[in-house]
């Protein structure tokens, strides 16, 4: 048995589940190395605690042979008596995106009680193995490379939008697959909303631009974000929020080994920016887990107690926004590891004028 489904089987024998039907394609691809895209239709992997693993498969799928039982059926089969009839009486572990159209007729024919147990999958998913690891640094080199390029390229006229567009075609352009979720460009006082999605807004001279970036390599996420400015800052307050923030950033990451609670990463960096008076103007958590999508279960957060683990791979990213000025955001990715952190971005953090 490989060791990822092992993980999850113990996760479930300490929920006191003997099955667990996974419909997540990322979590039913990091147990068994099979990726589909099922759109609305059926698809799962049944884990059972006495190793009776099955796939449910529509012939639609172009899946080989899969070593599991599987279960393979078309659109005009009865799927869910199909599914019925893999399923034992009692406790049925489901994860969160199995759907209420499969899950409720599912109900009504067995008679089983839904637990829902996604932790069981998503607690294994959170600490990397080396080989998922070895693939998000790969990720993050890529990053690195782009933004780089995107420094180059960026000049006063060019709009957000195709600074953006710069940055996806050039991550096709170095090995990877694609943004793992849309790219952010900010100028000005538009990077005061972290989520700003790129327009037309031309970058200018003395104004900040921010890059918030990420792609995805195998199957598996980069994140960074950098701010940089083109000429002088114009704004006086810049080059001090751009230096509190770099500070709140690397002394976040300079506290980062295993055993601390995930609320002490982000306190490092809160209180830092709080003593310098910017504790409102950093209005979201520190971080957030990744891998194979761009945010997974786990956050670094004020309020998650939860203790880090070696081989958890998440962000740092504080981050300042004043409205109607600018904003400012500095993010790594970093891995835990057996006596402190690996950091997977490489890209200067001091200030840079271009
Ligand atoms: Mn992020």
């Amino acid at each position: 048995m490989n060791h990822r489904i092992a993980c999850v089987i113990k996760n479930m024998e300490s929920m006191g589940l003997t099955q667990l039907l996974v419909s997540d394609p990322m979590s039913i691809r990091y147990l068994t190395g099979v990726y589909v895209e099922p759109f609305e239709r059926l698809y799962a992997f049944l884990i059972r605690t006495d190793g009776e693993h099955t796939f449910f498969l529509n012939h639609l799928f172009s899946v080989a042979e899969t070593g599991y039982n599987e279960v393979r059926f078309s659109d005009m089969d009865d799927q869910i008596a199909l599914l019925a009839a893999h399923i034992q009486k009692g406790k049925l572990g489901i994860d969160k995106t199995f759907t209420a159209r499969f899950l409720i007729p599912l109900m009504e024919r067995t008679g089983i009680t839904p637990i829902l147990a996604s932790q069981a999958v998503d607690d294994c998913r959170a600490i990397k193995d080396d080989e998922e690891q070895e693939l998000m640094r790969e990720a993050s080199r890529i990053n690195d490379r782009v933004i780089t390029q995107a420094f180059n390229a960026a000049k006063a006229g060019m709009t957000e939008k195709e600074l953006a567009d710069f940055i996806d075609k050039t991550f096709l352009a170095e090995g990877a697959s694609g943004p793992s979720f849309p790219t952010i460009v900010s100028v000005g006082a538009n990077a005061a909303d972290p989520h700003h999605e790129p327009d037309d807004t031309t970058i200018k001279d003395g104004e900040c631009v921010l890059i918030d970036m990420g792609c995805v390599y195998k199957g598996y996420c980069s994140d960074m974000t950098r701010t940089f400015v083109i000429g002088q800052p114009a704004d006086p307050e810049f080059t001090k929020v751009h230096d509190l923030v770099r500070q709140a950033n690397e002394k976040a990451e300079a506290i980062i080994r295993p055993g601390i609670p995930l609320s002490t990463i982000d306190a490092a960096a809160r209180d830092f920016l709080a003593e310098n008076g910017y504790e409102k103007e950093f209005n979201h958590r520190l971080g957030h887990f990744i891998g194979q999508t761009d945010h997974e279960q786990g956050d670094v957060s004020a309020t998650n107690e939860n203790l880090t683990v070696p081989g958890m791979v998440f962000s740092i990213e504080p981050g300042v926004y004043l409205p109607g000025r600018f904003g400012v955001r500095i993010e790594d990715l970093v891995i835990v590891t057996e006596d402190g952190c690996e950091i997977l971005n490489h890209v200067e953090k001091k200030l840079q004028t271009i």
